[in-house]
């Protein structure tokens, strides 16, 4: 469902989900009936399943189990340059001043249902544990690069600020308004995973592109990297992670700005 105008950059979604998927489970029979762990063993049934733009995190995890590593390349495969996508420059007065100040003052609030909220600087994020992996990015307008991103996996920092049994959704909070930044209306780029996606090896809070600070154009100071799904959720600009236990009650209610505009919230790859 469109809700509003899309102002920039994507087209509107393609069909839906469920014919997507309705068309790959129809070449189930072509496999035989058999129970979901034969069937899961079968690589032509994995790769029909796959073959949908849209899976949804269910049956990806059905089909790959929960901690699936998303496919990491070598130094040689990393793409020339990393096409920048969506905001390459917010214009909002808050993050042109935390960028005018070489983001020193800039702090990534960790809150909502956690014993512990925090906020921690970036020196703080870059004295973590880090984890390095060379990734392809794969954009619903139809292109793809590889990048190495360094970062602290969003399990550690996690685990520092202690979330709640409720907590069922890691929501991402970015400094870039998509309308006009001096608008009333908060429309500010915004993203949401399952806390397993969140808790995921690969899920990484990157501060490093390709062995160098994360350009402006790429989402300094900190993004979001959530390896087995498309590029708008990788959320760039980062300012605040909420746990939550629902996020149909923020904004548009369905748990990211592109997906209030139409787009799967889980964007499977
Ligand atoms: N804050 C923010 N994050 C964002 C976007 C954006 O406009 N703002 N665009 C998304 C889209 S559609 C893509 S393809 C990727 C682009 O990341 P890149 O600029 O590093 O290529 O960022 C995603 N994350
Ligand atoms: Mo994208």
């Amino acid at each position: 469902m469109i809700k509003k105008p899309i102002s920039s950059g994507h087209p509107k979604p393609s069909p839906n989900r469920r014919s997507a998927l309705r068309a790959a489970l129809a070449g189930v029979g072509a496999f035989g009936l058999a129970g979901c762990d034969q069937l899961s063993n079968n690589p032509n049934f994995v790769k029909s399943l796959k073959s949908a733009q849209y899976l949804s995190e269910a049956t990806q995890k059905l089909v790959a189990g929960p901690s699936a590593m998303a496919q990491e390349f070598s130094e040689a495969d990393i793409s020339p340059r990393f096409k920048p996508n969506g905001t390459m420059m917010p214009g909002d007065a808050d993050y042109r001043d935390l960028l005018a100040n070489g983001f020193a003052e800039w702090k990534l609030e960790v809150d909502g249902l956690v014993e512990k909220p925090a906020a921690f600087s970036l020196a703080e994020l870059r004295a973590m544990p880090s984890r390095t992996q060379i990734t392809r990015h794969d954009c619903v307008e139809g292109w793809s690069v590889i990048g190495k991103w360094k970062g602290v996996q969003l399990s550690h920092v996690l685990a520092q600020v202690r979330p709640t049994a409720k907590a069922k959704f890691v929501v991402f909070r970015c400094a870039d308004s998509m309308d006009d930044p001096n608008a009333d209306e908060d429309s500010t780029y915004y993203e949401s995973v399952s806390m397993s996606e969140a808790r995921h090896a690969q899920t990484i809070l990157a501060y490093d592109l390709n062995d160098k600070t994360l350009p402006v154009a790429n989402g300094a100071p900190l993004r979001l990297r959530v390896e087995r799904q498309l590029g708008y959720k990788q959320a760039k600009y980062l300012m605040r992670l909420e746990l939550v236990e629902d996020f149909r009650d923020i904004r548009d209610g369905a748990g990211g700005y592109w997906e209030d505009n139409g787009y799967e919230w889980y964007a499977g790859i």
